[in-house]
């Protein structure tokens, strides 16, 4: 088994005008490509070779860095891919992700607001997340290549901070990307698929 570039459900122009064919291909077929190549190579014969994705991540953390960026990216940037569509975003989310938003997060427009800001706030490289500890969402953000598995937590939306993800189409405005992220290209629906799953 070898790490794989996934299948997008969407074409490369299909997030535009919010994020561009040139960022999609830069993104995917040389950062999140890279990624793969290393992690492919780490792991021979680094004893974690035929585990899940997720449990490499939190195996590998803080025991074998160098494995666990490169694992780590890749499950960061896959569920980064998956959690966007075009024509996506906007308040009118599934009823159970709303329900929980609505008990755990104080609402939509709060929720909002705060993750937007965890990803304005995430100082240099990382991520913004949404994610269930203890059968309750949270908003996390992290550094580099750390996700919520590391953190005892289940990923169910993750939205990249790098510059990368945002320097073609936004030069230096982070939150500009970050809101046009949010309102425009979100599945809230693949939200509420990982939602589901992370709480049956
Ligand atoms: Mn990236």
């Amino acid at each position: 088994m070898s790490f794989e570039l996934s299948e997008l459900a969407y074409a490369y122009d299909a997030l535009d005008p919010y994020m561009s064919a040139e960022t999609m291909e830069f993104h995917r077929d040389k950062h999140h490509a890279a990624y793969i190549a290393n992690a492919n190579n780490l792991i021979k014969n680094s004893g974690f070779e035929g585990q899940s994705i997720e449990d490499i991540c939190r195996g590998a953390y803080g025991k074998n860095q160098a494995l666990f960026n490169n694992v780590g990216q890749h499950y960061n940037h896959t569920e980064f891919w998956n959690g966007m569509k075009p024509n996506g975003g906007g308040n009118k989310l599934p009823g159970k992700l709303q329900a929980a938003i609505d008990s755990d997060l104080g609402g939509y427009d709060k929720m909002r607001a705060d993750f937007i800001n965890a990803g304005m706030t995430q100082f240099g490289s990382g991520w913004a997340w949404l994610a269930v500890k203890d059968g309750k969402l949270e908003i996390m953000k992290t550094a580099n290549a750390d996700n919520p598995l590391v953190m005892g937590a289940q990923p169910v939306l993750a939205c990249d901070v790098w510059e990368h993800t945002y320097y073609i189409d936004y030069r230096n405005m982070r939150p500009k990307y970050l809101e046009a992220w949010f309102d425009s290209l979100i599945n809230w629906e693949y939200v509420e698929q990982m939602f589901e799953a992370a709480t049956s």
